[in-house]
């Protein structure tokens, strides 16, 4: 296990083995990897957990201990091995691996929001497969990485105010389009709830977007408008996300009532 109560960088990397079997052979060339390749090529995944914006050379795995590979492979080969990643870690989360430790490390910031796999998930896991080798040695261990979120984006809205028309005709119970807040953190940390000022005749009302599942607000008619005693209503939207405390944005709404017979 990579992380230890002593060591404060890797207080901030959680890891789970979730699968962790090994079956390994030697045949008569004391080739302990050949065998077990060949019967069963995904030998176990290793599962590691890396919150966003830890210090850059965080410790993220320690490939040589967490595949138990001391235990079941005399010095002398280990001495001959040396770990490389199968391919580069994405864009937005930049790793490095030790060519003969085999310890994982971050190498650079990782940042959540700037990892397209990450991207409308609630979970993000990145496979980052290391080879090991020499040839004789070969084995691939499947390593998948979390990169936990943090709530490091605020929710924003396109403009500072905005304008909705509605018809006086509109009946009760219509809906229209209000703005639309943004926050580039994940789900979680993304908008969970929009609030409006409170109006007599008008109310908020949201709904799941279908793609991304993301709240849309929506202006709802409560009672029939009557533009002889009211033209305008001034409100403001305000939408929060899910952290603790929440981080909010406002917007300035307003709704003109539109005579039936305008054009
Ligand atoms: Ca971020
Ligand atoms: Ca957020
Ligand atoms: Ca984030």
């Amino acid at each position: 296990m990579p992380s230890s109560p002593t060591q404060p960088l890797a207080a901030q990397v959680a890891v789970l083995i979730t699968v962790g079997f090994v079956v390994l052979s030697c045949d008569a060339d004391n080739n302990y990897f050949r065998s077990d390749i060949q019967s069963k090529p995904e030998v176990e995944t290793l599962h590691y957990v890396v919150t966003e914006h830890v210090d850059n050379g965080t410790l993220v795995a320690d490939i040589m201990v967490d595949a138990g590979l001391r235990q079941i492979l005399p010095p002398e080969v280990i001495d001959q091995l040396y770990f490389r990643f199968l391919s580069a870690p994405p864009v937005g989360a930049p790793m490095s691996i030790d060519r003969k430790s085999g310890i994982v490390r971050t190498a650079g910031d990782i940042d959540r929001e700037a990892v397209k796999q990450c991207r409308y998930v609630d979970i993000c896991q990145l496979p980052v497969d290391v080879a090991i080798g020499p040839a004789s040695y070969f084995r691939i261990i499947r390593v998948s990485v979390e990169v936990a979120d943090i709530n490091d984006n605020r929710p924003s809205f396109p403009q500072s105010t905005a304008v909705v028309r509605v018809r006086e005709s509109a009946a009760v119970g219509s809906t229209f389009a209000l703005p639309v807040a943004e926050d580039a953190d994940g789900p979680l940390y993304g908008v969970q709830r929009y609030h409006l000022t409170s109006c007599s005749k008008l109310a908020l009302s949201t709904e799941s977007r279908r793609y991304d599942s993301k709240l849309v607000p929506r202006l709802l008619v409560m009672f029939p408008l009557d533009r002889e005693l009211e033209t305008v209503y001034h409100l403001r939207l305000t939408a929060y996300d899910g952290g603790v405390p929440s981080l909010s944005a406002t917007i300035d709404i307003e709704v003109k009532v539109l005579d039936s017979n305008d054009h």
